[in-house]
């Protein structure tokens, strides 16, 4: 099964370590062929190459568009060296045998991701890189493909071990690492193509991401796990630096994710925030005059959730906020920056993982969200809903005060990242409890008030910080109880989708206790 490499097919968009590998392999005695600039740069550099257009009898033409697209070419590539007809066949036509082809293609994603023009994209879809990709795979039983530079050093060990040839099972290793990358490049295309021509998301296109990452493990240790990228480079824990720590793990990315989606929603400009997630769940969120004041309003919340959680700022940390942050163990913090000095205090503390990002994701985006289900997966567009003031419907005698308004609304923004059945207490800009994933609304809304009396204990205060707080919930209340629930524990207005069929019962239980209420006619479902 060890195949010699003896002729080799260059051809690449991305010339990051060509030249090594060109040079390694000249050295070792393997003919070079390339596409047009791929040659330029290896004769630049002095080595010797042959044109694909001598190989093809053909010139590059169409401004490029076909130039490897040759049976010279895909010959050489699909040919069975073990196969009598095919022997036949090659030397009718003088057909050359292809041992490893190199190949990256069009960058397209990174043509779409800098927001290029239609025809710009276009003119980015490869067609004769994914061609040669796909035939070298097929024909892995002789050929070599290598799609990532990443793969150039573990080629030319392979060689090096095995005297200039390559074993079966890593020929079929990388034909299934190129079947993977013509895959999600074509998913790629078909993504950009949805949204260009604003196909009715989320049908009719492919899904693929490209391997990121192999994790140590997955939700729990028994658990192979991977990150993918899906190739559209927003802004969030897929593209940000990690500045220190340990590798993140499959349960930080998650976490990360929720903790920095959360925390975009509040405007930068409007002030500092900070939000505090322990399994997917804010256990505390805040806004504050600083940002240090701001992660301790998120801390207070629910101190003893917060232990060992993942914290996300809407703007760099400082080295006030790094301060605080350094006092009890943290997982992980992400922040669209940090300043030279907060980056000082978190280097002592090795363990704790920074990341940063050049901006906030932004809330508003369209986009799909995924989850799988025995068999297949479902897609939907991603909850990018936002209200405004004037969406709201004040329903009951009493209607919210400013200060009520200004806190139903943060409650509501934050009831968005709460599993259901999610239940939020605010108080002046910070969340004060924080009932989750519960499979009835009343104990989320029990669960919450009880967590947040716990707190006051904790801290020695003389009443529940629930008190004179409002409350917002996911979805509609079915039944009064869990509004009495809120009101008991001393909510004071409420902020809710309505649309029951008890919403006569819920509002006329609001009324009897003077609570405000608003409708939102907007639902924010997460499981
Ligand atoms: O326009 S293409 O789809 N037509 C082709 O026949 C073809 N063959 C290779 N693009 C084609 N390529 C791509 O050209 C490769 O996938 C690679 O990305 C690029 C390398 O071009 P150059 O060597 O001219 O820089």
């Amino acid at each position: 099964n060890l195949v010699p490499v003896g002729r080799a097919l260059l051809s690449v968009s991305d010339k990051t370590g060509l030249l090594d590998l060109a040079r390694a392999l000249a050295a070792q005695g393997v003919e070079l062929i390339s596409t047009g600039g791929t040659a330029q740069t290896l004769r630049t550099a002095g080595l010797k190459v042959r044109d694909v257009a001598e190989v093809t009898g053909f010139p590059e033409m169409m401004d490029g568009r076909v130039k490897t697209l040759h049976p010279m070419v895909h010959g050489g590539l699909l040919a069975l060296r073990d196969d009598d007809e095919h022997l036949v066949a090659m030397a009718a036509h003088g057909i050359e045998p292809i041992d490893l082809l190199v190949v990256n293609l069009y960058p397209f994603e990174q043509t779409v991701a800098r927001g290029a023009s239609y025809a710009d994209c276009i003119e980015n879809i490869d067609i004769g890189g994914p061609a040669m990709i796909r035939a070298a795979s097929k024909n892995h039983k002789f050929v070599n493909v290598i799609t990532d530079p990443q793969d150039y050093t573990a080629l030319l060990a392979e060689m090096k071990a095995h005297d200039g040839a390559t074993t079966y099972a890593f020929r079929q290793k990388l034909a299934l690492t190129a079947y993977s990358r013509t895959a999600a490049y074509d998913a790629a295309v078909s993504a950009w193509m949805a949204g260009a021509i604003k196909e009715e998301a989320p049908r009719r296109r492919a899904f693929a991401g490209t391997l990121a990452q192999t994790l140590r493990y997955g939700e729990n240790p028994h658990q192979k796990a991977a990150f993918y990228t899906d190739g559209t480079q927003r802004p969030g824990v897929a593209t940000a630096m990690q500045a220190q720590g340990k590798e993140l793990s499959y349960n930080n990315i998650n976490d990360t994710d929720a903790a920095f989606e959360l925390v975009a929603e509040f405007d930068p400009a409007k002030g500092p925030a900070c939000a505090i997630i322990k399994h997917a769940n804010p256990c505390g969120v805040a806004t504050g005059a600083t940002m240090a004041e701001a992660y301790a309003r998120a801390f207070d919340c629910d101190r003893t959730s917060a232990f060992g959680g993942i914290i996300a700022l809407n703007q760099p940390l400082d080295a006030a906020t790094a301060e605080k942050i350094t006092e009890i163990f943290t997982e992980v913090v992400i922040a669209p920056g940090a300043s030279p000095e907060a980056r000082q205090i978190f280097a002592a503390k090795k363990n704790l993982r920074l990341l940063t990002t050049d901006r906030l994701p932004d809330p508003k985006a369209k986009g799909l969200a995924w989850k799988q289900v025995a068999g297949g997966f479902l897609v939907q567009d991603r909850d990018n809903g936002a209200l405004a003031l004037a969406d709201l419907k004040v329903v009951t005698k009493r209607a919210p005060s400013d200060a009520e308004l200004r806190d139903l609304l943060f409650a509501w923004t934050v009831a968005k990242h709460v599993k259901s059945n999610a239940i939020i207490y605010v108080k002046d800009g910070a969340t004060v409890g924080v009932g989750a994933g519960q499979m009835s609304r009343v104990d989320s809304t029990r669960i919450a008030a009880r967590k947040s009396q716990d707190m006051a204990e904790a801290l020695g205060l003389a009443a529940p910080l629930t008190q004179g707080s409002v409350v917002a919930s996911d979805a509609f209340f079915p039944f009064a109880d869990g509004l009495i629930t809120a009101a008991e524990a001393g909510a004071t207005a409420i902020i809710q989708p309505g649309g029951s069929m008890r919403d006569a019962e819920v509002i006329a239980a609001a009324d009897e206790r003077g609570l405000a209420m608003v409708f939102t006619s907007m639902r924010h479902f997460r499981h």
